[in-house]
């Protein structure tokens, strides 16, 4: 790892857009240990969508680095079956919060894509050079819109104002924390609550959907906070980098690898009538390796982690889903 940052964090205003969601909150437990002031905004008082209410809180808080973690997120049924929601929330987070930035002279921001942006058929593993050249996956193309029109702003922002202001690509991510309400999360945590479920109740069979075909990669939340914490401070261009693992495993195989964790021992049946999105989706770490970072939790461990703070958590789970029912 390289000991002199480009932008230290040390002493700095550090506002954390999004604390309470996966990403958020690994990033609030991983910069307690940047000797930095970490800034959070409850959502019962600041509405991102808002942009009254994000330029009172920033001329209020006066953050000196962001890191924009807030968006709508939601696995493959809920990016299909809310696009409103899916692309206005996120246009309008990202426009308020980069605007405000700039307006009120914060001195980096960082953005947070999706590698889920790529073009359905990108070259793989993805390089970065890959956006924009060729036609989004239908399942999550509002999503996509609005992540890169927010990729976007920040370059426009970097070209016309000098902001800097950088962007970055992380590939599907899980963890603790996560979501498991079975129509809004992804696959890691999804497959985890099933499996769970299946257990528990002793259920001969876990429904997995789709072929279990596609290919995907996934990282740990906790290594994914490390390197954006990691990238802030070593990296500042208009081109935004991807943070991933570099390693692809099988729907089928990932559903192996958590029934074997959760201790799930019955069959397995597959849901044709879900979809599967795009086929493969594996990020070229090449650039972000070369910085001097790479990914530390092997897959099963991080499923263990995960499943360990699942169990502990139940009571809290339940309130979420019944809050959100
Ligand atoms: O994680 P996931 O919802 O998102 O689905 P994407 C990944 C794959 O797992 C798909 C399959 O092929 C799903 O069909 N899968 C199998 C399941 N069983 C399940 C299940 O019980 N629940 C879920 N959710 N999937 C998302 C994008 O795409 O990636 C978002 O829609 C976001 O915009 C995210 O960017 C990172 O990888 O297909």
């Amino acid at each position: 790892m390289r000991e002199h940052a480009l932008y230290p964090l040390a002493g700095k205003r550090v506002w954390v857009a999004g604390d309470r969601g996966l990403v958020g909150s690994a990033l609030v437990r991983r910069l307690a240990s940047e000797d930095c002031d970490i800034l959070t905004s409850p959502r019962e008082c600041i509405d991102l969508r808002s942009s009254v209410q994000v330029d009172r809180w920033v001329r209020q808080a006066r953050p000196q680095a962001v890191f924009l973690a807030a968006a709508k997120v939601g696995g493959i049924y809920a990016n299909n079956m809310r696009p409103g929601e899916f692309i206005y929330d996120n246009l309008m987070i990202a426009a308020n919060v980069i605007d405000a930035a700039r307006r009120h002279h914060v001195e980096k921001l960082m953005f947070l894509g999706s590698t889920c942006i790529y073009p359905r058929l990108a070259p793989q593993p993805m390089p970065e050079s890959a956006l924009l050249t060729g036609p989004l996956e239908p399942t999550n193309q509002w999503y996509a819109v609005a992540k890169i029109a927010g990729l976007k702003l920040c370059e426009a922002y970097r070209q016309q104002y000098g902001c800097d202001f950088i962007s970055v690509m992380p590939t599907n991510l899980y963890g603790p924390g996560d979501n498991f309400d079975l129509l809004s999360s992804h696959v890691v945590p999804a497959l985890v609550a099933k499996a769970h479920h299946a257990k528990v109740d002793r259920k001969e069979t876990l429904v997995v959907w789709g072929s279990g075909e596609p290919l995907r990669e996934f990282l740990f939340v906790e290594d994914a906070a490390d390197g954006l914490v990691f990238l802030m401070k070593h990296y500042s261009s208009d081109q935004t980098i991807n943070l991933g693992t570099g390693s692809e495993i099988r729907i089928a195989d990932l559903v192996d690898v958590v029934a074997r964790v959760v201790g799930f021992a019955g069959t397995i049946c597959y849901d044709g009538s879900k979809p599967d999105g795009t086929p493969r989706k594996v990020t070229d770490v090449s650039r972000i390796n070369a910085l001097g970072w790479r990914a530390a939790t092997p897959l099963e461990e991080g499923i263990r982690r995960t499943y360990a703070w699942y169990t502990e958590h139940l009571d809290l789970i339940r309130e979420r889903e019944r809050k959100r029912a």
